[in-house]
This record gives C-alpha cells, sequence and structure tokens, in this order.
C-alpha cells in the first residue's frame, strides 16, 4: 500500500494504553459492580431482554486472572454504520489484546458491515494486514454497511454462520441504532444457548452516543476538529473579503453536538441549534427572522458579512416542518397512483397543497421552489422524505432575500446580501484519526478484547475519565440494555439506545448562549487550524470543548 509521508510516520505511532489494560487480559481482573436498570420503560425493557437485563456494570482492575490467557479464542468484528476516525485503531486494539492474551488468538473481520455476517463474507485479520491500516482513517480494511440483522430469519443465519466457522465472539462497532441491534444479537444469542459473546463499540462523528456512562463516542473529535478548521478558514476569509455571507451546513443527522463544537471551536456570528428551535417551537419564519436581525445589524455597522452555522438535522427540529414533512410521508404514499398520472411538478404540487391542512398548505407555498419539489420527489426506499437530502442553507437564503427585500422596501435596510453555501460532512468522516481518537480507539478495541475474554456479553466497551491523562483512563463494560428506552417506530414499540441529544441545560450550550449575542456583533472569530499530530501537547493532545466543558 502506497502511503503519503504523513501517513507513513503516522503508522509509526504507538497509542498509549491505559494503565489497567497495560499488562493485556492475564493481569485484568473484573469488578463487578451493581445490577443495572434501563435509563426508562424498565418493564418493557426487562420483558424483551429477559437474559441481558439487569446486568451489573463491569470494571476492570489490575489483578491475576490466568484463564483469560489459558483459552484460545476466535472473535469476529463488524463495522456498522456512518464511517468515523478511529474505526480501525479500534480492530488493532481488538487484535493486540487478543495476541497479547494468547498468541494462538484470531481475529476476522466481516466485510461490508453486518450483511457481511449474514452473507459469510470475512478476512482473517492478521498482524501483517493491519500493519497498513494502524492510525489511519476510513473503514476501508472491511468496509462498513448499515443492514441491521433483526428479523427472526436474519438471526437465525447469523447464528449459523457464526456458529460454522467456530467464532467464540463478535464485536460490533457502531452508533445507537448498530448497538440496539449489538443488544438484539446478545439477548437471542443467549436465548438460544449459543455461547458467543456480543460486545458493542460507541461509534459515530455525530457524538450523540453519550450518557452518564459513555463520555463520548469515537470519531466526533476528529471530525469536529476537520470541519472547524474549514469553518476557522471561511471566518478568516470572511473577515478579509468583508462582502459574503457563508451559509455552512455541519453533518449530524438528528443532534446539533458538531454544530455546537464547531461553534465553541470558532465562533462564528451566527449559529443554529436544533434542539433549542425544538424547545422554543420556533417557525421557521421566526428562525429567519432571527437570522435577517443580525444580517441588518451588521450591516448598520458597515458589515455586509458574517457566518452561519447550520446543522443538518434542523428541519426535523421545527416543529411545523416535522408536521409537514410527516404530512406529506403519509399523502405521497396514500396518493401514489393518481400522482404518477401528474405530468408537471406544478401540477403535482397544486394536488399535494389541496390535501394539506390550511396550516400546512400555506408553509408548502411559502417554501422556494426547489425546497418543496425536493420535499416532494427525493424520496428513500421506504417512501419517506429524505430530510438528509434538503438544503437547508438554501431554504434559509431565499427565505432571508424575500424578507430582507421586504425591509429594504420599508427603509429598514440597505446592505448588501451575497451569499456562499458550504455543507460539511464526507469531508470529516474518514480523517487521519486525531491523537485523541486514535488513542481512544485503540483502548476501546483493546477493553473489547478484554471483555470477550472474561466473557461479557451484551456490554458495551467503555473507557472513561477522559479528559485526564490516558494512564488514569477507567476501563470496563456498560450492559447495552441499560442504555435503553422504549420508541415507537413505523407505530411500533422498539427498544432502542437513548440518542444524545444536546443538553440545553449543559455547559458547552451555556457557553454558546452567554457569547453569541458578543460574537453576531463583533468579530470573535477563531481559527483552530489543522489537526497536529506532532508537536507541544497542548495542540497534539487536546480534545473537544465539549468534554472539556461537560467535566468542568
Ligand atoms: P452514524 O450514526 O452511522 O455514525 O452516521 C452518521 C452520519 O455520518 C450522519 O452524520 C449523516 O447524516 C449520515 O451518517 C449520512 O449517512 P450516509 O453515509 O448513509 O450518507
Amino acid at each position: 500500500m502506497n502511503h503519503s509521508p504523513l501517513q507513513a510516520e503516522r503508522i509509526k505511532f504507538k497509542p498509549t494504553l491505559p494503565a489497567v489494560l497495560k499488562n493485556g487480559a492475564a493481569a485484568i481482573k473484573v469488578k463487578i459492580g451493581k445490577p443495572t436498570k434501563s435509563v426508562a420503560d424498565q418493564a418493557k425493557i426487562k420483558a424483551m431482554f429477559p437474559n441481558t437485563y439487569g446486568m451489573p456494570e463491569i470494571t476492570f482492575t489490575k489483578g491475576k486472572n490466568a484463564e483469560a490467557s489459558k483459552k484460545v479464542i476466535k472473535m469476529a468484528v463488524v463495522l456498522s454504520g456512518g464511517q468515523a476516525p478511529g474505526g480501525h485503531n479500534v480492530i488493532a486494539g481488538i487484535l493486540d489484546g487478543l495476541k497479547k492474551a494468547n498468541a494462538k488468538n484470531k481475529l476476522y473481520g466481516f466485510l461490508g458491515g453486518p450483511s457481511g455476517i449474514l452473507e459469510n463474507k470475512f478476512v482473517e485479520i492478521t498482524p501483517k494486514l493491519m500493519a497498513d491500516y494502524r492510525n489511519t482513517g476510513g473503514f476501508d480494511l472491511i468496509q462498513s454497511g448499515r443492514t441491521k440483522i433483526e428479523t427472526p430469519e436474519q438471526l437465525k443465519t447469523a447464528k449459523e454462520n457464526i456458529l460454522k466457522n467456530k467464532f467464540n465472539a463478535l464485536v460490533i462497532i457502531g452508533g445507537d441504532d448498530s448497538n440496539t441491534n449489538a443488544a438484539v444479537i446478545a439477548e437471542y444469542f443467549k436465548q438460544e444457548g449459543v455461547k458467543v459473546n456480543v460486545i458493542g463499540v460507541p461509534k459515530t462523528i455525530d457524538g450523540d452516543l453519550k450518557n452518564s456512562q459513555i463520555e463520548t463516542s469515537f470519531g466526533f473529535d476528529t471530525a469536529t476538529k476537520i470541519y472547524a478548521e474549514l469553518v476557522g478558514n471561511i471566518c478568516r476569509d470572511v473577515n478579509s473579503a468583508r462582502k459574503y455571507w457563508h451559509f455552512v451546513r455541519l453533518m449530524g443527522r438528528s443532534a446539533s453536538h458538531i454544530t455546537l463544537e464547531v461553534a465553541l471551536k470558532t465562533h462564528p456570528n451566527i449559529t443554529l441549534i436544533g434542539e433549542e428551535v425544538l424547545a422554543q417551537k420556533k417557525t421557521l419564519s421566526q428562525i429567519v427572522n432571527d437570522i435577517a436581525k443580525v444580517v441588518v445589524d451588521r450591516s448598520k455597522a458597515g458589515k455586509n458579512f458574517g457566518v452561519v452555522l447550520v446543522p443538518e438535522g434542523l428541519i426535523e427540529f421545527i416543529p411545523e416542518m416535522k408536521s409537514l414533512i410527516s404530512a406529506l410521508n403519509d399523502l405521497l404514499a396514500d396518493n401514489e397512483a393518481k400522482l404518477s398520472k401528474l405530468n408537471t411538478i406544478k401540477e403535482k404540487k397544486a394536488f399535494i397543497i389541496s390535501k394539506l391542512p390550511k396550516n400546512l398548505a400555506a408553509l408548502m407555498e411559502s417554501l422556494p421552489e426547489g425546497i418543496a419539489n425536493q420535499l416532494m420527489l427525493d424520496r428513500d426506499p421506504h417512501g419517506n422524505v429524505q430530510v438528509s437530502l434538503i438544503e437547508t442553507e438554501k431554504l434559509l437564503i431565499e427565505m432571508l432575500k424575500t424578507k430582507l427585500k421586504e425591509l429594504k422596501k420599508a427603509g429598514k435596510y440597505n446592505g448588501k446580501f451575497s451569499t456562499i453555501t458550504h455543507f460539511f460532512g464526507y469531508e470529516g468522516r474518514c480523517g487521519i484519526p486525531s491523537t485523541f481518537d486514535a488513542t481512544y480507539t485503540y483502548a476501546l478495541g483493546y477493553n473489547a478484547a478484554v471483555l470477550a475474554l472474561n466473557d461479557c456479553s451484551g456490554y458495551l466497551s467503555s473507557v472513561r475519565n477522559l479528559t485526564k491523562k490516558t494512564d488514569a483512563w477507567v476501563c470496563g463494560g456498560i450492559p447495552l440494555t441499560m442504555m435503553m428506552n422504549v420508541e415507537k417506530r413505523k407505530g411500533k414499540d422498539k427498544p432502542v439506545i437513548r440518542k444524545a441529544l444536546v443538553e440545553l441545560k449543559g455547559k458547552p450550550f451555556n457557553f454558546l448562549k452567554k457569547n453569541r449575542e458578543d460574537w453576531a456583533k463583533n468579530d470573535r472569530y477563531t481559527f483552530p487550524g489543522p489537526i497536529q499530530y506532532f508537536g507541544p501537547s497542548v495542540v497534539t493532545e487536546m480534545t473537544t470543548i465539549t468534554l472539556l466543558l461537560e467535566h468542568k
């Protein structure tokens, strides 16, 4: 494999292990905590997971554990969902944890995500193969996918393939949905008497797989550093040219953690946070009015420029837009035949509007043409509107232009509003992991191997105390069922790991709230620059502002 000079140097990096993991599984004892409960809906979750509910939290301490290195195991790993920097290091950590315990232990990787389990496609991950992927970004060693193993047939196939290959453990590296799936598989295996340990690892750049036990998901650190570098550069460009308003939409399918972290790192003029919009029940036009106020005020101060951050999930947090999308999903599904007979988009739109309740019809009519069309035409394989494809930043700009025209007519605004749009998402998901992510993921993987060697099934690999030196990180396992609640999915009760949204009473959001008036008026931009892999520890080892504030 060809490596760039930086990657070649980076491959040599040896992540420090937390002190407790340093001497391998034979020197790690399992400390059993108290039985646990799910975060909500205890009776329902208990009934859905009779074999894995209530298991105790596990913490690792130093001590003799000869058993863990006596057995020889075959372990399989799978990457699930969107890419996140550090995935390869989780695998490297698992491999090294297994080999340190017993050189005969082996690791295999299912190919292409969970569908690889169903299709029985895998490779052996040997130390030689792994060598080229240490500290690299991406998931290309074994790729990823979004298949879920849920139906009785899929669960049976998974069991047959795992047993056929004599695997003793399965590690699922994924986000909230994938780890919910890990819990379902762990429960199914126990119910079937299959002695295969299933362990999850918390991954997602979105940062929404976190709770009182999981401090952060891996990938969030690197991805937000990459976006913050880009946004910081835009802030500097804006401040130099002084002629454009830049609207930047940032990934995060639902929660606004990425946008918040990037705002804390760069201090843009306007930051929209979906969770706040929902809490304040804001309408689209109220959001537009808020932005317009800042544009007008800045213009009066001679500043016809600025930077606005927009979270990818914003649309679904706006109550009226959420209602419109849900009504459209139903209408489009119920009237498919009639709609297919209409020839033009104009006719389709008129038909849809005639079927919508009055308030939603008015909202649909007020939307810019391109967005209204997108809402009607771009649908996913289930027939639903593809919210993540909606270019919210363009929607806001179109509506702002109309608003500013009105203000101009009324003599309340006399500025220039030239805009440039960006969407940053895929740019950050496969970056070379930061030192924090490289070290955290290696520890998560190593820790997952230790959990498997101790027959802990149905656990999420947990490494905590992350704002302290690596030596002091606390390792162990959190029962997956502990993080669950019941939510309605397609009209049915489903057990799911609760997604962590931006906490409006939390310190990171409050920092933004306290400063945003100042950032709106005055140009307090900061320029984080690129991720540093070499140099003073103050820049190489820093983690997210979110984590630092949450631990303050
Ligand atoms: P995960 O939750 O699986 O980690 O993926 C998150 C994410 O990167 C979102 O931020 C984004 O909306 C989505 O994936 C994009 O998905 P896809 O890769 O399927 O286009």
